[in-house]
């Protein structure tokens, strides 16, 4: 039986994440909310959810990105004793009644990563769908196979032990470039990979903390840095994709 817990990377989403927060609590998750440097108005809102039953809150006193909340949150939830963590955004985007099924498919497979393969709608801003085909683009080049179908998406349960490599590879991705450049890692890593469908919203009023030009720009980045990373990994990639052993 796996233990699990929700962890939500934090940077003000003050309106959200309480409703968020609540969510995951009506499924039965404890949850940690990393907060990474938030200002005075989320702070009150965080302030508000630590005497919640079951809900943690961790402060990193500067901003450092999401990848850096999340690795931290890796760091804490192993220490706390949890097998799993199920990686949220803070800004509602994501449907949470997923989550029985998330839950479900990784108790029948423990040592497999459950990632959400989003569906959008027409509310999803044309250069963010852009900006991901041109990341999957990257990803499938540097794991030779098409078999991932998204590589931004945020919700994803992951298994603590499956990311215990992150704590010694320091160059890992801090802000937006982490979620890809992990996935990759899984996958290089041979840790099996399983998709469940999910609806990613955008709200019209809806706060983004996404930096277009500069988060793009350190994607590019990571995706350059990653043609010298996946070298180790090359023998293995080549016999993974002509015998079609993709995870
Ligand atoms: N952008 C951003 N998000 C952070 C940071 N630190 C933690 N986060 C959290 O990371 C999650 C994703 O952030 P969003 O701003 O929604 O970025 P996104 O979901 O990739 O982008 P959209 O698809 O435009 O919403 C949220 O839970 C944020 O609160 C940070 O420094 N920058
Ligand atoms: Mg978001």
């Amino acid at each position: 039986m796996n233990r699990t817990i929700a962890l939500i990377p934090f940077y003000n989403h003050p309106d959200t994440i309480e409703s968020v927060v609540g969510q995951l609590r009506r499924h039965g998750l404890p949850v940690l909310i990393v907060d990474d440097g938030s200002d005075a108005p989320s702070r009150v809102v965080l302030d508000r959810l630590k005497s919640w039953p079951q809900v943690h809150v961790h402060h990193q006193p500067v901003n450092g990105g999401k990848g850096s909340a999340v690795k931290t949150g890796f760091t804490l939830t192993h220490a706390m004793g949890y097998t799993h963590a199920l990686q949220v955004d803070a800004d509602g985007q994501h449907h949470l009644d997923d989550i029985p099924a998330f839950l479900a498919l990784s108790e029948q497979h423990p040592e497999a990563a459950i990632c959400g393969r989003p569906v959008y709608g027409d509310d999803i801003p044309t250069a963010r769908l852009h900006g991901r085909k041109v990341s999957l683009f990257w990803v499938h080049l540097q794991t030779l196979s098409r078999s991932i179908p998204d590589a931004l998406c945020g919700f994803r349960l992951y298994p603590l032990a499956a990311v215990r490599f992150v704590d010694n590879t320091p160059y890992l991705g801090n802000w937006m470039d982490f979620d890809p450049e992990i996935l990759m890692h899984l996958y290089w890593r041979q840790t099996p990979l399983r998709w469940i469908p999910t609806r990613v919203s955008y709200a019209a009023d809806g706060i983004s903390h996404y930096r277009m030009v500069r988060d793009n720009l350190l994607i590019t980045r990571m995706h350059t840095r990653s043609c010298l990373h996946m070298l180790p990994f090359l023998p293995s990639l080549l016999r993974r994709a002509f015998t079609k052993g993709d995870a």
